[in-house]
């Protein structure tokens, strides 16, 4: 390598590791605005006290091999009274997907059912609880976060997001847990368990006789305990979700976080089009409350 082509790559280095400073300056700021007047949580963020609450754009970008390259912009608010925080999150989708999800089907040559290809939409917003968060999933870190899961046909009938946690392992845990590849090469086990209490929503199994051409595999459950802490209703327009969150800033349950106004956190969001899989993801994102 001759002494020009050392300069040149020095100076990309240097670029690099200063687009690199830039990006974690970059960390985008989502401020609780303090709020007198709790909005409703209806799917309309038209309330008057929403215009204080600072809007934060994100874009979530396609992490699995079907949606890599594809978008949606993510733009979120937050609020705080003293009691409760709210989430108002709106997201690009030009598709509404909320009639069904993975429906049994009758198929009459067989004479038994099948799940059909339906799905619906699906937003995620992730918190820090435990260990480091870095809104990678395949990041190989143990952490447990909690998580949000709203879902256009599962949860917003109820009026409610799945309140649960994703506890991420490096070995096999005891618990029920999918071992992926993390980034390094390594395993990484999830576990995704439902907070505790009665769930939101109830899966069925196929009716082993002909009960009608379309049967759901999920009923709407009413949720209680700390699975009935996140209130959350979304509505489609425009090729746009408009979602409302409502959660007390301490539940007194060990599987939520709990808000301290004090200190900020880190959260992450993903937005789910047509698919129970992952499709895209935000960045870090860092969570902080008016003084
Ligand atoms: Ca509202
Ligand atoms: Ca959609
Ligand atoms: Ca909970």
């Amino acid at each position: 390598m001759n002494s020009h082509r050392i300069l040149v790559s020095t100076a990309i280095l240097a670029m690099a590791g200063l687009l690199a400073q830039s990006r974690a300056a970059e960390v985008p700021k989502l401020v609780v605005a303090k709020i007198t007047q709790a909005p409703a949580v209806d799917g309309k963020g038209d309330e008057a006290t929403w215009r204080s609450a600072k809007p934060v754009e994100v874009v979530a970008k396609g992490v699995m091999p079907k949606t890599r390259g594809t978008s949606s912009t993510v733009t979120l608010r937050a609020a705080h009274t003293d009691t409760h925080i709210y989430l108002l999150v709106q997201w690009t989708d030009a598709t509404k997907n909320d009639a069904g999800h993975k429906t049994w089907v009758w198929d009459t040559t067989k004479n038994a059912y099948a799940e059909d290809t339906d799905r619906e939409d699906a937003l995620s917003i992730a918190f820090e609880h435990t260990g480091a968060f870095t809104a990678n999933m395949l990041s190989g870190d143990e952490a447990v976060w909690d998580v949000w899961h709203w879902k256009a046909f599962r949860t917003n009938p109820q009026g409610f997001a799945m309140d649960r946690l994703h506890h991420y392992f490096k070995s096999q845990p005891t618990v029920k847990a999918n071992k992926h590849t993390a980034k390094d090469g390594g395993d990484v086990w999830i576990a995704r368990p439902e907070d505790s209490g009665d769930t939101v929503e109830k899966k069925q199994a196929a009716p082993t006789e002909n009960k009608g051409a379309r049967m759901p595999q999920y009923l709407h459950g009413i949720p209680t305990g700390s699975a009935a802490d996140v209130q959350a209703k979304g509505a489609w327009a425009d090729g746009k979700w408009t979602l409302e969150f409502a959660r007390k800033l301490n539940t007194g349950h060990a599987d939520d976080t709990a808000f301290d106004p004090s200190r900020s956190y880190k959260l992450a969001v993903s937005v789910h089009n047509d698919t129970g899989d992952m499709d895209k993801a935000s960045g870090v994102i860092e969570l902080s409350f008016a003084k």
